[in-house]
Formats: structure tokens, C-alpha cells, sequence
């Protein structure tokens, strides 16, 4: 009984990987990959986060959770810009980067390390630099979860290949800025405080080795497009690999997963 309802299972389940892995796989032999970042804090922020960018040819799915963040703001959420930054040495800045001595690193002390923004990370909209600080389509609040499937300019596309490209969370609650800072305007729109505009958090996405397949399946799968660079051995990779999980339970699958 038991074992006649894994074997009908198998079918089914192998069906839904295939599913699963031939959209991306097979769009042209689009290139695919992913990148991850851990947003550390800026400016005494307090803001921290994660970001992970799933790319397929020139879209992206961006999943960012930030925790930490800048309340509330002319009392409604205090929101907060993101972008990804490209096309300079893909770092984070540190306080040296404070090059006028205020006690802060605005956004444009920051540009020489992240470099300029690439793509905005609105909620809905354009996500060009045009966007940059187009404040009612960004994220607000203390602490959020944000998810979007987006365009790639080339050049971000390129940034997020080699390795720099940077997010940037903008926002930081002025009380826990040098009061001098506090009071000035935006380095970059002098019609907002520069509380509006500080880095709050910065994370360099890097190149990940989880993709975007759960657990086992994942290195096998990675590994077949890598080596045979061809979408029909990804997808019967995947399909054997899980068939083997479902049939002959962990210790096969494990060793597959790590062969
Ligand atoms: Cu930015």
C-alpha cells in the first residue's frame, strides 16, 4: 500500500520538476544565475537585511527582507528607497567615506565604493535611476518584505555577472544621527532632510551556489547546467535526482546530490 502510492507518486512529481526547471531552462539558453547579499548596517541605522537576486536572461526576482529600519515619517511609514548599485568596486563603504567630516556617509560619499544606481527597487513602475527617490512606490516601515520580477539593464545585468553590484536601503531615523547631520538637507534632492536619503543598510550581492531549487535537487541540477551547459540534461538531472529521493530515500539522494 505504502509503497504502491510512492510509486505513482514518482510520475507526478517528476512531471512537476520538469514543469518547474523548463521555464527558465529553456528560454533560449538564456543564461541563469543567482546572487546574494547580507545588508549590514550604515550610519548607526540599526537597519540590517537580506537580499537575493534570481536572474534569468535579462529579468530578475528580487526578494529583500530589511529588519531595523526607520519607522515612521511625518506620521506614516518612513520610507525607504533601495537600489541596486553598479559599476564600481562593488563594496560597502565604512566611515572613512565620511570625506566632509559631518559624521555620516551620504549616498554620495558612498558612490566611489557601490558605485551609482543601476535599478530601483520600486514596488510598481519604472525601476530605472529616474526612480531613484520616487519615495511613494518604495517600501515603508520599521521592517519589511519585499518581492518583485523586474528588467535588467545591461549594465546591472553585467554587475550582478561579475560580482558588483550593491544594495543599497536609504532611510535612517535622524535621532540616531550627529545632530548636525540631521539637519541638513539630501545630498542628493535638497527638498528632503538627508535623514530621508542616508544608507542604512548596504549588502554586495555575490554569486550563490543555491539557486533558486529547494535542497537536494539544487546541487545536481546546478552542477548538470554548469558541466553540459544544455537545458535537457538540467531537466533530466533533476527529474532522476528526485525520482531517487522519492524511490530509495536519503542516503541516495545524497550521494547523488554530492557526486
Ligand atoms: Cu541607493
Amino acid at each position: 500500500m505504502n509503497t504502491k502510492m510512492r510509486l505513482l507518486a514518482v510520475p507526478a512529481l517528476a512531471l512537476g520538476t520538469l514543469a518547474l526547471t523548463s521555464t527558465p531552462a529553456l528560454a533560449h539558453g538564456e543564461d541563469s544565475w543567482s546572487n546574494q547579499a547580507t545588508l549590514g548596517t550604515m550610519n548607526n541605522s540599526g537597519t540590517t537585511g537580506q537580499a537575493m537576486v534570481d536572474v534569468h536572461g535579462m529579468e530578475a526576482t528580487v526578494t529583500l527582507n530589511v529588519a531595523g529600519a526607520a519607522e515612521t515619517f511625518m506620521d506614516g511609514p518612513f520610507p525607504h528607497a533601495q537600489h541596486i548599485h553598479i559599476a564600481a568596486q562593488g563594496t560597502c563603504p565604512g566611515p572613512e567615506a565620511d570625506t566632509d567630516g559631518d559624521g555620516v556617509v551620504n549616498t554620495t560619499e558612498g558612490h566611489p565604493f557601490y558605485g551609482h544606481i543601476g535599478t530601483s527597487l520600486t514596488t510598481t513602475g519604472d525601476t530605472s535611476a529616474d526612480s531613484a527617490l520616487a519615495v511613494e512606490r518604495f517600501p515603508g516601515g520599521s521592517s519589511y518584505t519585499y518581492e518583485r520580477t523586474l528588467e535588467l539593464t545591461p549594465e546591472t545585468a553585467a554587475s550582478l555577472k561579475d560580482g558588483s553590484a550593491v544594495v543599497v536601503v536609504h532611510g535612517v531615523d535622524p535621532t540616531r544621527m550627529p545632530a548636525a547631520a540631521s539637519a541638513k538637507m539630501s545630498d542628493l534632492d535638497p527638498s528632503l532632510p538627508a535623514a530621508a536619503t542616508l544608507p542604512a543598510a548596504c549588502g554586495t550581492l555575490v554569486a550563490s551556489q543555491m539557486g533558486a531549487m529547494p535542497d537536494g535537487a539544487a546541487d545536481t541540477g546546478v552542477e548538470a547546467a554548469t558541466a553540459a551547459d544544455s537545458a535537457g540534461m538540467t531537466i533530466a538531472a533533476a527529474g532522476v535526482g528526485l525520482a531517487a529521493l522519492v524511490l530509495g530515500g536519503t542516503a541516495v539522494a545524497g550521494r547523488r546530490a554530492r557526486s
